[in-house]
């Protein structure tokens, strides 16, 4: 019977039957063990040596029993019975959760506010080549925007046909990606990063997000592109903000214009604006005569610090989870 007891502690995982099978016959006090010690002072004379004996056997056979069911329960990794031993009432141990990136916290909202308005998100390369960093975009060979300080040019090995590849300049690079794939009417954000060698201060960075607009179509005007951004900037910043057009210039847009934002009393630039020029909807073979549209394209850093009155780009890239932990 002891043999069953202390088998069926084990099979049950159960410290509390086996410390019960412990008792029972190897308690000090009323142990199975103890009073059959006792019984052996009753033995006869000639039969006590065989009876001691035989007792020392089967002490040793439960000491034995007990001692390796005890190891037995004490094995808790593993799956089967060990799973049953867990407990799952225990308060679990804590670990560090980490957070969504402000930068992608923000783009994602930022694609959402652009999908309810209808504009589907696209992605495109961060390695570019010249015809749709440049060329397409109406930005030919001896313009300064090309220039080598200007641009991340890749090693000379990375050549495409007619050109250096580069890390791209600005997301523009989608539109004509995009166009060159699709026929009107279109209606697309493109999300990503962009690379410039600037000089890093509280508002620029070498890499940085930009959000680019495209909606083209038979009669697209002015009207169209400062209303979307109107309800854009309405719904990421708040209902208190105004929009401000300013005249200027970008090679793929025309007219062009400087997108500013007021909120809390104070004007920002967020990127440029303006109506895709006709040599970049001729580029993609489309007929200017037939269909227009509109481009935008933002600083997705300079929103998010707006929004959260982050007051340095560089916080955002730092990694100092002090920070990051407050998004
Ligand atoms: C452009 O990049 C144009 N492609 C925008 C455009 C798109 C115009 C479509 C017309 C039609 P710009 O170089 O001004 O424009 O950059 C746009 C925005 O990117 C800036 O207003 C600013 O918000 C952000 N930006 C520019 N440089 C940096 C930088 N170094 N660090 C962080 N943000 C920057």
């Amino acid at each position: 019977s002891a043999v069953e007891r202390f088998n069926e502690a084990v099979d049950k995982f159960d410290g509390d039957v086996l410390e019960a099978a412990r008792v029972e016959f190897l308690g000090a006090k009323s142990g199975k063990l103890k009073s059959a010690q006792k019984g052996l002072g009753k033995v006869g004379k000639d039969d006590k040596p065989a009876a001691g004996k035989r007792f020392n056997e089967v002490k040793q056979r439960i000491e034995e029993l007990f001692e390796s069911a005890v190891a037995k329960l004490s094995q808790s990794s593993g799956g089967g019975p060990a799973s049953e031993a867990f407990d799952v009432s225990l308060p679990g141990a804590l670990l560090p959760v980490g957070h969504v990136h402000p930068i992608t916290q923000t783009i994602e909202e930022l694609k959402d506010i652009m999908g309810r308005l209808g504009f589907a998100a696209v992605e495109g390369p961060e390695i570019e080549d010249d015809w749709h960093n440049f060329e397409a975009l109406n930005i030919p060979m001896e313009h300064p925007a090309r220039d080598p300080l200007d641009n991340f040019y890749l090693h000379a090995g990375a050549k495409a046909a007619g050109g250096d590849m580069l890390l791209r300049s600005q997301t523009s690079t989608v539109q004509i990606r995009v166009m060159e794939e699709t026929q009107p009417p279109i209606r697309i954000v493109s999300l990503g990063r962009v690379y410039r060698p600037d000089e890093i201060d509280a508002t620029h960075y070498a890499m940085f997000h930009q959000i680019e607009g495209l909606m083209i179509d038979t009669d697209v005007t002015m009207a169209d592109l400062k209303s979307v951004l109107h309800l854009f900037a309405k719904t990421y910043l708040g209902q208190d903000v105004e929009i401000r057009f300013r005249p200027s210039f970008f090679p793929f847009t025309e007219p062009s214009v400087e997108v500013d934002m007021r909120w809390n009393d104070t004007w920002l630039e967020f990127g440029g604006a303006g109506m895709v020029d006709p040599n970049v909807l001729r580029a993609v073979g489309y007929d200017p005569e037939v269909v227009t549209g509109f481009a935008f394209g933002l600083g997705v850093e300079r929103l998010c610090m707006r929004r959260h009155g982050v007051n340095d780009i560089r916080h955002l890239y730092n990694n100092n989870v002090r920070f990051l932990s407050q998004f």
